[in-house]
């Protein structure tokens, strides 16, 4: 296997973690490369089930572990996480799992700010995880942030705090909401420094060092293209680049490095958080997909919002993300509909479009063109091989791949790593 990059092609929650899961047996080492612990990803293995939010799904398998430059880091909340991991019988080490120095801190401020905001928008808030991953990115990008590296600087730090206090707290202010003492964040960091410098360091050489010694490297995308901050549904996206393009600035390789570009899609659609959703389902049938899909937040326990396949975003996400194949996920969930619509295309104010334009007001009057598909009454839960799938499941995939022009390489029918199709 050369290296793989997997991203979502969807709005999040396809299913990465499991087919993460399923390719780090075949790795050396997973990487994450953008967002932070607003990701969520779900591996079910021997029975065990492990929530992971920051940490590279890798380190189920044993696999060494890297945090890129790209990542938002929530020092508290990555300690939070090993421990729950560790009490479930996994060996996290600076051995096992390596942090890049220059990936971007989450104070308590980020998260402060994230809930004021969107408390403040009301109606048209976001819908965001309020984990403080925007405005993590916003001093990332301002150039203020406080990075992993600084940790063992504490004149740095000091100076940074007062930079970030005095826009944090008059913002903070402005929202009427409680401000930030310089003293206990920076206590608060230097007691932090000894727990995180051990896993910080140039993590781009050592990914050199690997790759040079012929390691297989599998990036690990969160949420997903169509919460890209450019190419989503923008404003109602994360603040991360989730492209597959990410992969390399994310963690400090070039773009040769990123290999294979694997989409993960869901067979139906689902999105958690606000925005436009052309084919959500407000009927028993987008209750029936929520309930049998189990389809609920793994951060915070949100309910999705659920609808139809929807191909041309997906077509979309595939030619943006740089999607080479594609893994579909969760086709038992449609077991027994009796008829299954697919989305080709927008009617926008009469005017036929195959992709979703990048206005909000466009976005949000698009009216889906449907196609109809027959279901099928037998399983395919569980399936382990093409000739294991109902006849229509198997057209209803050959479909969605003509409709999004890209190949499907990889069925998965049940959260059991094992319950998965190689197709090609
Ligand atoms: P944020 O917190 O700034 O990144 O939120 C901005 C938008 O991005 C969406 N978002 C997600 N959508 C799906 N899954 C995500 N991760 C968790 C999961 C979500 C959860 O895997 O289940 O537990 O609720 C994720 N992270 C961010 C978010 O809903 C906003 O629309
Ligand atoms: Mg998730």
């Amino acid at each position: 296997m050369a290296n793989v990059a997997v991203i979502g092609a969807q709005w999040g929650d396809e299913g990465k973690g499991k087919v993460v899961d399923w390719l780090a047996s075949r790795a050396d080492v997973v990487v994450r490369f953008q967002g932070g612990h607003n990701a969520g990803h779900t591996l079910v293995v021997g029975g065990q089930t492990y929530k992971l939010s920051l940490l590279p799904s890798g380190l189920v398998r044993g696999k060494l572990g890297i945090i890129g430059n790209g990542v938002v880091v929530d020092p508290n909340a990555l300690l939070a996480e090993i421990g729950r991991v560790r009490a479930q019988g996994l060996t996290v080490t600076p051995e096992t799992l390596r942090i890049a120095e220059n990936a971007v801190l989450i104070l308590p401020l980020h998260p402060a700010l994230d809930k004021a905001r969107e408390e403040a928008r009301g109606a048209t808030k976001i819908g965001t995880t309020g984990r403080g991953i925007g405005p993590a990115y916003e001093d990332k990008v301002a150039r203020r942030a406080i990075r992993v590296g600084d940790l063992a600087e504490p004149a740095t730090l000091s100076a940074k705090l007062d930079e970030l206090l005095l826009h944090h707290n008059t913002l903070l202010q402005g929202f009427g909401v409680a401000t930030f003492n310089k003293e206990e964040l920076f206590d608060g960091l230097l007691k932090l420094a000894p727990q995180i410098l051990p896993y910080a360091e140039p993590v781009w050489e050592r990914l050199d060092e690997l790759r040079r010694g012929g390691s297989r490297i599998l990036f690990e995308g969160a949420q997903a293209v169509m919460l890209d901050v450019d190419h989503g549904t923008y404003p109602f996206v994360t603040s991360s680049n989730t492209v597959a393009a990410t992969a390399a600035s994310g963690s400090g390789v070039g773009p040769g490095a990123v290999g294979f570009v694997l989409g993960i899609a869901k067979a139906y659609t689902t999105r958690v958080g606000s925005g436009p959703f052309p084919t959500e389902l407000h009927d028993a049938t987008g209750r029936a997909l929520g309930e049998r899909g189990f389809e609920f937040g793994t951060v915070t326990g949100r309910p999705r919002r659920c609808g139809w396949f929807d191909a041309a975003l997906v077509r979309q996400a595939i030619k943006v993300g740089g999607v080479q194949g594609l893994a579909l996920t969760k086709l038992d969930v449609l077991d027994g509909l009796p008829e299954l619509k697919i989305c080709t295309g927008y009617r926008i104010n009469g005017q036929l479009f195959r992709h979703l334009p990048a206005a909000p007001g466009a976005q949000a009057a698009a009216v889906p063109e449907y196609e109809v598909m027959e279901g099928w009454s037998g399983s395919s839960r569980g399936a382990r091989s093409w000739a294991d799938l109902p006849a229509q499941a198997v057209k209803y995939v050959r479909r969605i791949e003509e409709l999004v022009e890209a190949p499907v390489t990889l069925l998965s029918t049940s959260p059991e790593r094992d319950d998965t199709i190689m197709v090609k």
